[in-house]
């Protein structure tokens, strides 16, 4: 059968029969109602191709990070008070969680906040920083080289699954950090400039066990202007998540 026959076939039953053709992959698991939703991806599944592959965005969003976003929701359903907060407080402040649900949350929460910034901070063309970031670097990070050296030495000494992060605070000063499993800098109240999630289900599809191939491939999806809008903003005191 054609894509247009079918397509033709599907318009015969309304729109209700055609919905799944446009529904987009986020939308497989929608988050029941909560304090915390699932935002769409803010670009095409695609748009990372040929470096991050459509099926991978797809699953790591639509599943991946849904899950994420469902199982906080469920953990703040009897506790309405934690529900109120801002994802970037009550991830500050764990300790100040009922100990029941409070690595849930700290997984869970973790992995919102995390998600939620990369697909921000992709979506881009790579190619090295301009302006206030690339000073930042050169000055804090002995410039674009390096970092991306380093930051790809630290993804690879990441022993399971977690994240490598550059975080930035008010001063603009950068840091090179890395966190195990959901962990984020966020939990010690610092800022995340940008990041590379390293779980398996992040590259595993297109480069299986390669993982310094998918770290080194990444930098080309890096979306620069985005960077520097959150490098604006963690100077400003506005950067939350
Ligand atoms: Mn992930």
């Amino acid at each position: 059968m054609t894509g247009l026959h079918r397509r033709s076939i599907l318009a015969g039953f309304g729109a209700l029969a055609a919905a799944p053709l446009v529904r987009p992959a986020f939308a497989q698991n929608p988050a029941p109602s909560g304090p915390f939703r699932l935002d769409p991806l803010p670009y095409a599944a695609n748009k990372n191709e040929p470096h991050i592959d459509a099926q991978t965005m797809e699953l790591h969003h639509g599943r991946h990070h849904a899950a994420y976003v469902n199982n906080l929701n469920t953990a703040l359903k009897d506790h309405g008070e934690l529900a109120k907060k801002p994802l970037e407080e009550l991830l500050a402040n764990l300790n100040s969680v009922p100990e029941a649900v409070r690595t849930v949350i700290r997984n869970n929460g973790g992995g919102h906040a995390n998600h939620t910034m990369f697909w921000q901070i992709m979506g881009g063309s790579g190619g090295e920083p301009t302006g206030d970031v690339k000073a930042a670097i050169d000055r804090d990070l002995g410039g674009y080289a390096k970092l991306t050296e380093d930051f790809n030495a630290a993804g690879g000494r990441v022993f399971g699954s977690g994240w490598v992060f550059v975080t930035v605070d008010k001063s603009g000063k950068l840091a090179l950090v890395s966190k195990p499993n959901q962990d984020t800098p966020l939990m010690e109240g610092s800022r995340v400039l940008f990041g590379n999630d390293v779980w398996e289900h992040a590259y595993y599809l297109k480069y299986q066990n390669r993982r310094p191939d998918y770290l080194k491939a990444w930098w080309n999806v890096v979306n620069w202007p985005k960077v520097a809008e959150r490098y604006a903003a963690a100077k400003a005191g506005t950067l939350s998540i």
